[in-house]
């Protein structure tokens, strides 16, 4: 049995990817004492401490996600509006630890590769013994769904590689759903923004 995830190749061009790259490089990375790799965060912040993100928290509300970003988020055609984005670098030697996108985080995950393709390591949480590994090229998208996202962990090992990869991950959050769901009508334009986190 194969994790069920998607893995759509040449979802930017090269160009893109520059373009994608160059925002990236202008922008400060987070100082983040918890995390050996760097990351930049959007939207809402993602507390690698407590493993929490809450639109109910003022520390977690970051910078609103960049404008360069949204013809995307456009092209991904979430049904969820994109709440949350993670820039992660992985120089030569470094990965992310196996596991389980927060249950804060909607139910569709996705990741854009930039600058390196990268292996990933995918478990089965209701039977370990089954675990495969799988390229993920530059320049694609990854999208981690429905027992993807909730019943195989995710890894990225270590390994030495020849460039640095950055990735771009994108997520929306449960909370903002259900409120969106729930009461679309008791909030005004400037508080659904805000909520969203775009220019009203
Ligand atoms: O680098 C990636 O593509 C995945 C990042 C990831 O799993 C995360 O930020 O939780």
């Amino acid at each position: 049995m194969e994790c069920p995830l998607r893995i759509v190749t040449d979802w930017i061009t090269k160009e893109e990817e520059r373009d994608l790259l160059h925002h990236i490089h202008v922008h400060p990375w987070d100082d983040n004492p918890d995390l050996q790799r760097r990351t930049q965060q959007f939207g809402y912040i993602y507390s690698y401490r407590r493993r929490a993100c809450s639109v109910r928290r003022a520390e977690h509300v970051g910078p609103p996600l960049p404008t360069w970003i949204r013809p995307y988020l456009a092209r991904l055609e979430s049904d969820t509006p994109i709440h949350q984005m993670i820039v992660n670098e992985y120089t030569s030697g470094q990965g992310i630890a196996a596991h389980l996108d927060a249950a804060a985080f909607g139910p569709t995950i996705y990741s854009i590769s930039l600058a390196s393709d990268a292996v990933f390591r995918f478990e089965c949480i209701l039977d370990t013994s089954k675990w495969y590994e799988v390229t993920v090229p530059r320049r694609s998208l990854l999208v981690l769904e429905g027992a993807a996202r909730n019943l195989w962990t995710h890894a990225i090992p270590a390994r030495k590689r020849s460039a640095t990869r950055i990735s771009i991950t994108l997520r929306s959050l449960v909370e903002l759903n259900q409120l969106a769901q729930s009461a679309p009508t008791s909030l005004s334009d400037e508080e659904v923004a805000w909520l969203q986190q775009i220019d009203p």
